[in-house]
């Protein structure tokens, strides 16, 4: 190694320790649930993330006083069956944008207390590994959306 390129390295990892701990850039958009039948004990909700930061963040949780347990989902296939189940976290990769959709990623609500009528909308906070928590407004579209504009 140069002696310069020891230099630039050590004045990035000093950097690194004495800025304030990274806070993200995390713009959440587009966020939408379909309209689930009165009774219906589960629904899900669905975003794009855009990370317009340098570093890697995770999406880790998320809450909504519309369900008991809110849970980050992915949909897989499994010997020709389509499942769902828990992931610990949703990957956000610097300048990538990551849209979660039905038969893919999506947040998992569970045990509603509320219906999911078209027209209407509900809070959802999301959590993320590193930058602050960010809450969006969740729009009802129809029973068979398949997003926005769609
Ligand atoms: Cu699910």
């Amino acid at each position: 190694m140069t002696f310069i390129a020891r230099c630039v390295l050590t004045a990035g990892l000093f950097a690194a320790m004495t800025a304030p701990a990274f806070a993200g850039d995390i713009d959440v958009k587009d966020a939408w649930a379909r309209a689930r039948a009165e009774g219906a004990r589960a629904g899900a909700a669905y975003i794009t993330v855009m990370n317009s930061g340098k570093e890697a963040d995770a999406l880790v949780a998320a809450a909504s006083p519309v369900a008991d347990v809110v849970e980050l989902h992915e949909h897989r296939h499994n010997n020709g069956v389509m499942e769902m189940r828990p992931v610990g976290e949703m990957a956000l990769p610097p300048g990538e944008p990551v849209t979660l959709k039905p038969g893919g990623l999506h947040i998992m609500l569970i045990g509603l207390r509320q219906t999911l009528t078209e027209g209407s909308s509900f809070p959802l906070t999301l959590t993320f590994r590193t930058a602050p928590p960010v809450s969006v407004t969740v729009k009802v579209l129809s029973v068979a959306a398949m997003g926005p504009g769609k």
